[in-house]
């Protein structure tokens, strides 16, 4: 069997109200636009994955939080509504998906022996989270590959961001292991934002574009701190970097989504691709991505 390899590793933020920007069939409210800047930069990184040959999407997720072990999708297949308990007049969608169970399975199983606590999520009524669906969404609204989502275990709670760093290193390292030995071709998904200050009043219209800013200048100088670090390959840095930057901006990071890929890819010397910042609700988003392939990679903005 060839040896698996992970295709491209994205940095893709799930603000629920991009889907609702877009208006897909899936999605039940209806929009006049919004976060044009984010949306155009997906679509621009979406046409660059129907370039690429994969077999499936491996997702962490920090809106999937379990507090023993970290958790993966253990079904063929979930299908429901997902309303999102704090923008429910923006977000319910109709998901109907597909897991790659095997490599689930798989990931799993090395993780568990590199020392990770870890459990395979088999209730099939499950409702998948909305930072799955909304980062899977805008990088491929065909739906036509299966998924893995694994979970966020709350290690930063607990402990630190410190512990986080450790073990989602040593959990991206275990996916790596088991991307390898499957022979398959996987598209890594980091799913969070950067800094992440929300508003506290929502406008009358939630896509009002006027209304739409950062809310702390600091926040701000950070998420451009960051993003050139990401240009210049400077991944280690950011890495190291990530307490000091996580606990200052109450960064969505803490999930260890950016840590466990950047494990998981070993962490990239080389520039990543940037496709746009814009803030939704006061929060720093990003859409970029990691290509190890030097005759594909980019410089997009
Ligand atoms: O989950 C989110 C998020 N991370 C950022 C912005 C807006 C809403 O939901
Ligand atoms: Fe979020």
């Amino acid at each position: 069997m060839t040896k698996g390899e992970i295709v491209l590793g994205c940095l893709a933020p799930h603000p629920p109200h991009l889907v609702y920007a877009e208006n897909p069939d899936e999605n039940e409210p209806m929009s006049e636009g919004g976060w044009e800047t984010l949306r155009w930069g997906y679509a621009r990184l979406a046409r660059k994955l129907k370039t690429i040959d994969y077999d499936a999407m491996v997702i962490l997720t920090p809106h999937w939080q379990t507090y023993i072990g970290t958790h993966f999708l253990g079904c063929d297949a979930f299908k429901s509504l997902s309303v999102d308990p704090i923008f429910p007049n923006l977000f319910r969608y109709h998901y109907d998906l597909k897991v790659d169970v095997e490599l689930s399975e798989k990931m799993r199983e090395v993780a568990e022996e590199s020392g990770i606590i870890t459990k395979m999520m088999r209730n099939p009524d499950f409702r998948v989270d909305y930072g799955t669906i909304t980062s899977c969404h805008l990088l491929n609204p065909d739906w036509d590959k299966p998924i893995v989502t694994i979970s966020s275990n709350r290690n930063r709670h607990y402990y630190s961001v410190e512990v986080m760093n450790e073990q989602a290193i040593a959990l991206g390292k275990a996916c790596r292991k088991a991307i390898e030995e499957s022979g398959k071709k996987v598209v890594l998904i980091a799913s969070h934002s950067l800094s992440h200050r929300h508003f506290t009043t929502e406008a009358p219209l939630p896509e009002d574009m006027s209304r739409e800013h950062i809310y702390n200048h600091s926040q701000y100088v950070w998420d451009m701190k960051v993003i050139d670090l990401m240009r210049q390959g400077k991944m280690q840095e950011f890495i190291d970097l990530m307490p000091e930057f996580t606990e200052q901006t109450i960064a969505e990071t803490e999930g260890g989504g950016l840590t466990w890929m950047m494990g998981a890819m070993g962490m990239p010397d080389f520039p990543a691709e940037i496709y746009g910042y814009q803030s939704v609700i006061g929060t720093g988003n990003v859409v970029a991505c990691w290509d190890p392939n030097a005759e594909t990679r980019e410089v997009v903005l």
